[in-house]
């Protein structure tokens, strides 16, 4: 059978998420000594590790099927694959800054003047599909320097805590793109890589979903089970145990984690007692 060869960022913001999502999904390989290539010892997958800005082309031309990269990067290079699922993790922004005593009134103020990135297809797209005529200057690495060296006006860079441009005297003024990690893939798999693929999608999804949800256990008086239900939201048909103390039952239950901290207090105003919220491996719907 066939194996699914998938490109990950050898070393960099990406590569200890990518791995962790991999292990996560109950794909084990050898990693580490510096090998370039490794394959899965349980799953029909070859791991190639190479930089994130070669992994599109590498997809595109069936060097790799899939792979993990920044949603910026995808969109930079142009090239002939697809997004097959958004990952939540390195979240970031792209964006334009400039030195933080200019009086920023608007876009219009890049007409004639220029800006340094290392995104030029994004940022003239950006600047085109809003009227501005500006000249990109295209650096690969350092880009928040160059306001202060006379090389350009602004910039556009990718953003995350915003503490690198404050200490370059930069200011944050237009949100270009905001991104996170992606899973890529060749837009022409042959079958037995898509049955692979669809494998793997299952996991990550399996995965994710578990991470967004709680196992929720409460005990209740047995007359207060019925508003305690009402209370939790999307619930559809929870798990009622009898307890050994009399008219009392336990309740089990899946929750959305961010709703959870919302109706905490209600849960216990009425008459929840004794809760206790479990983390959850794998979630199959
Ligand atoms: O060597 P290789 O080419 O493989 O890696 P790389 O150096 O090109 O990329 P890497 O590892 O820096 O980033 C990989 C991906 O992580 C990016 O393509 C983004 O999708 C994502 N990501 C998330 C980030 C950041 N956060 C980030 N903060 N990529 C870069 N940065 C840089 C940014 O360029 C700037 O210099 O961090 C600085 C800003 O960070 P803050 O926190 O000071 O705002
Ligand atoms: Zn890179």
């Amino acid at each position: 059978m066939s194996k699914l060869k998938i490109a990950l960022q050898k070393s960099g913001r990406l590569s200890e998420k990518s791995i962790v999502l991999l292990e996560e999904c109950g794909i084990r390989f050898p990693n580490g000594g510096g090998k370039l290539i490794t394959k899965s010892s349980n799953f029909p997958i070859e791991i190639l590790f190479l930089r994130d800005d070669d992994i599109p082309q590498y997809i595109e031309q069936h060097v790799a099927d899939i792979g993990i990269v920044g949603e910026n990067v995808f969109l930079e290079s142009r090239k002939n694959i697809s997004i097959v699922e958004k990952l939540g993790f390195s979240a970031c922004r792209l964006s334009i800054a400039v030195p933080k005593e200019i009086n920023y009134t608007g876009l219009s103020f890049f007409n004639n003047k220029r800006i340094a990135t290392s995104y030029p297809n994004i940022l003239s797209d950006y600047l085109r599909n809003n009227n501005i005529d500006s000249t990109i200057e295209v650096i690969s690495g350092s880009v928040e320097i160059a306001p202060g060296i006379g090389l350009a006006d602004g910039i556009c860079d990718i953003v995350s805590s915003g503490s690198t441009l404050l200490s370059n005297g930069l200011k944050e003024v237009e949100n270009v793109l905001n991104s996170q990690a992606v899973l890529v893939a060749n837009q022409n798999l042959d079958g037995d890589k898509q049955i692979i693929l669809d494998k793997l999608l299952f996991r990550l999804r399996s995965v994710r979903k578990a991470k967004e949800n709680k196992y929720i256990l409460l005990n209740a008086p047995n007359d207060k089970l019925e508003k305690i239900i009402q209370i939790l939201p999307g619930m559809n048909s929870p798990t009622i145990l009898p307890l050994a103390k009399e008219g009392w039952s336990s309740l089990h239950s899946v929750i959305s984690d961010d709703k959870f901290w919302d109706i905490i207090d209600e849960l216990k105003e009425a008459g929840a007692e004794g809760i206790l919220v479990v983390q959850i491996e794998k979630m199959i719907l």
